[in-house]
């Protein structure tokens, strides 16, 4: 009988199932099952392909001592305790670059989407209001608003390019200030936020960003603004968000993630100026199917003695 050499916690699409089944990956549906697996099977593990959000810690890691390699379906990582990893002489790689497009193309349509009011159209037209009530209010105009970036990292740059053709002013906070096309710097994000009339947050996840857009940023963001979220739930107070929304002190939000997703809190869900997503970022065959293959290409790399191809940190 082979040996399990790679185990795939996650849920998958057929294809890379597929893929990691032909590399001898056996599936496991959680990070829980864990530690019900037999201490033989556990021990002969070196590599595991990684897809969830839940907490991977140095307690899960110590359940498979062999582990060389945790590859994570994902560019934010976020989930996994790196130092714990790395402390273990564990390599975890991630899955950069791939997804670039289709976050920041969802980013821009969610803002579009808010600003022009697609939402209360659509529904207008399916619930038969617009022939038994008429017009609805008029929306505001996307075109040459000023737009505030947080966090100018792979994404918040494609965020950024893409509206430039829409004649927005850019903004940004980031970490230190970045070579940009004229793009204007702030050095704190209630700074950004004062300086926009709409933000989007594409920062890395983690305690590093938790509660970076605070109340204080939300009120800064005012009363016509629009916050966009493609990042983490962890990086918005999310409890100042949905008073400012009920309040109307902010005029609209677009979360594509939640604080204890895929849980999302009811009074958050409920509010008309919101619009959910459910964490669909890098959702599309094209990109899952490349952030499928580059995981698939770490764990080989690492597995055969080679360096891995995206690594996140030095083990
Ligand atoms: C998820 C994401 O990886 O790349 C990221 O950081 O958040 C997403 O693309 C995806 O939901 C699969 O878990």
């Amino acid at each position: 009988m082979r040996m399990t050499r790679i185990l795939a916690i996650g849920s998958y699409t057929d294809t890379d199932s597929a893929a990691l089944a032909g590399m001898g990956a056996q599936a496991l549906p959680s990070l829980d099952a864990l530690a019900s697996l037999p201490q033989d099977l556990r021990s002969g593990v070196e590599g595991l392909a990684y897809k969830g959000h839940a907490a991977l810690g140095g307690d899960s890691m110590d359940l498979l001592p062999g582990l060389k390699v945790i590859a994570n379906f994902g560019v934010g990582y976020d989930a996994i305790d790196v130092e714990a990893a790395t402390a273990r002489g564990i390599v975890v790689t991630n899955t950069p670059d791939v997804l670039n497009d289709d976050v920041a193309d969802l980013a821009v349509g969610m803002l579009i989407a808010q600003n022009r009011g697609f939402e209360p159209a659509m529904a207008a037209v399916r619930s038969g209001d617009w022939s038994a009530k008429g017009d609805l209010p008029l929306a505001r105009k996307m075109s040459g608003r000023r737009v505030g970036v947080l966090g100018l990292g792979r994404i918040g740059q494609e965020i950024a390019a893409r509206l430039v053709p829409f004649k927005c002013e850019i903004h940004y906070w980031s970490r230190s200030p970045k070579t940009t096309p004229g793009w204007t710097f702030h050095d704190n994000p209630v700074a950004l936020a004062q300086a926009v009339d709409d933000m989007i947050v594409a920062v890395v996840g983690g305690p590093e960003t938790e509660g970076l857009v605070s109340a204080q940023v939300i009120e800064a963001l005012g009363t016509d603004g629009v916050l966009v979220n493609i990042a983490r739930g962890s990086v918005i107070d999310e409890a100042a968000l949905i008073e400012a929304l009920e309040e109307g002190r902010i005029r609209g939000a677009a979360l594509d993630v939640f604080r204890g997703e895929p849980h999302v809190d009811p009074r958050l869900a409920r509010l008309p100026n919101l619009l959910p997503l459910p964490h669909i970022g890098s959702a599309t065959v094209e990109t899952r199917a490349a952030m499928g293959a580059l995981q698939r290409r770490n764990l080989q790399a690492v597995l055969a003695g080679d360096a891995a191809v995206t690594p996140v940190n030095a083990a």
